[in-house]
Order: structure tokens, then sequence, then C-alpha cells
């Protein structure tokens, strides 16, 4: 069986190299795929670096920057066609542990859909900075409202088994950013697959930074409306 794990970057030097020891010190046997999207840092030399030394480690790299919810399109796209049994998914930024690999692995096989949630115990996201906490919990509770959905449905943090899943589901997400991963578990939801929840703790990033910008949260907002309105209200 073949499993890989998907890490968009952008500008993240300061943190692929603490993240792949970390992925290697799990001992799970998968490959890396990383998605570059023309970082102006070292993030391409150090990946092309790592891959050199590990056959394990790919990558992608693509001209420009379009996105996140993208990188992941473009990234599940070439697992499928690699014909990987198990992809993983997450940041690159030590956001995401890798020491939940395993739990997440073993619950792909119980459940279609693993994910992470903040919410599922206390003090998850305790060291995160009030701003992002807010828009977290702000976020969490307008796609519960619209959308019905009361898992934590916005994280990047999750595994499942690519027979389970068909790929055309991640591609019914129109979004390429942030609410790619929201509009991804509504379709999951809706198609009537089972979603399994793992509680995580999230580390916020200690280097470099977010490339989530005030726009990203306007639009995702925005979205979401449109979303509800096609979905509930058109019916379409
Ligand atoms: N390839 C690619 N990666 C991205 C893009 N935007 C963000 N990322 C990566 O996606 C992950 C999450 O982004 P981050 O800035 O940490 O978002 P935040 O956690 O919501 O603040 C990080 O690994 C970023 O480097 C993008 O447009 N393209
Ligand atoms: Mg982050």
């Amino acid at each position: 069986m073949r499993s890989c794990v998907i890490i968009p970057t952008l500008n993240e030097e300061k943190n692929i190299l603490k993240l792949y020891k970390k992925i290697l010190k799990t001992k799970i046997n998968l490959d890396i795929l990383f998605v570059d999207d023309n970082s102006t840092d070292n993030t391409r030399l150090i990946v092309k670096k790592l891959s050199k030394n590990n056959k394990k480690v790919k990558f992608i790299f693509r001209n420009n920057k379009k996105g996140i919810g993208s990188a992941h399109k473009d990234a599940i796209k070439y697992a499928y066609k690699k014909k990987y049994s198990l992809i993983i998914t997450m940041d690159a930024d030590g956001t995401h542990d890798p020491k939940y690999f395993k739990s997440m692995i073993k619950k792909a096989y119980m459940y279609d859909y693993v994910i992470t949630s903040r919410f599922k115990k206390e003090n998850l996201i305790k060291d995160w900075p009030i701003e992002r906490k807010l828009i977290t919990y702000t976020r969490h509770i307008l796609v519960k409202t619209f959308l019905g959905l009361s898992y934590d449905a916005s994280g990047a943090y999750r595994c499942f088994l690519t027979k389970k899943i068909p790929l055309n589901i991640f591609f019914q997400s129109k979004n390429n950013d942030y609410a790619f991963f929201w509009e991804v578990t509504y379709q999951i939801k809706l198609k009537q697959y089972t979603i399994y929840e793992i509680p995580v703790k999230l580390v916020y990033r200690k280097l470099g930074k977010s490339k989530m910008k005030f726009k990203h949260i306007i639009y995702s907002l925005f979205y979401l409306m449109k979303i509800f309105f096609e979905r509930k209200i058109l019916k379409v």
C-alpha cells in the first residue's frame, strides 16, 4: 500500500525542514508531496535538496500563487493519478503535528473521511492569537448555522483512503482558497460519507507569516452566503 502526505507551501523555508524531520520520526512509510506556489524564499531549494536525498520526497512546483485550495486539488489529483491508497493533507508551518498520523490512519480504515477538530476538547488552540481565535470560532458558527455542519470543517489536516472518496468531490468545490476545506466537508456530508473527527492540539505558527489575508476572510464569507442561497434557497 502506498501512502502520501500532501503539504502546500508558500514561503515556508523556516518550517519545512523541521516538519520533514518530524514526519520521518513517525517511521510511517509514506511519500511526502510538497506543492509550492512560486515561493520567493529558499523553500524550493530545500524541497529539491530533500528530494535528491530521499526518493520519497516529491514535489509539484507551480508558477504562481493559485491558493491553498487549488494546491490541495492539484496534489490530490496527482496522488490519485499515481495510485496512492491513502492521503494525508497538512500545513507546512508546524501547526499540524505528525504525531497524529497514526491515529488518523487507523480511523481512515474505519470511516470514509477523517478530519481534525479544534473544538472537541478544551484548550486545543490555547496559544493562538485572539484575532485568529475569533476568526476560527466565527467561521465555525457561520458554517454550522448556514450549512448545518457541526464539524470543525475548515482545517486542512485530514486523512482518507482514495478508494473510499471519489476524486471529483474535491473538484466540486469551486473555491481555490481557504473555503475549499469547509466546502469539501459539506460535499462529503451531502454524499453521506462517514466523517470522523480527531481532536488535535494546533500550535500557532512560530516562524514565517500566515498567508491568510483579510480579503480571504471577506471572500470566504460571501462565498458561504452564495453556497447557502444556491443550495438551500434556489435548490441548485
Ligand atoms: N502552494 C500554496 N500553499 C499555500 C498557499 N497559501 C497558503 N499556503 C500554505 O498552506 C498552509 C496554510 O497556510 P497558512 O498561511 O499557515 O494559513 P493559516 O494557518 O490559516 O494562517 C501553509 O503551509 C502555507 O504555506 C498558496 O496559495 N499556495
Ligand atoms: Mg498556519
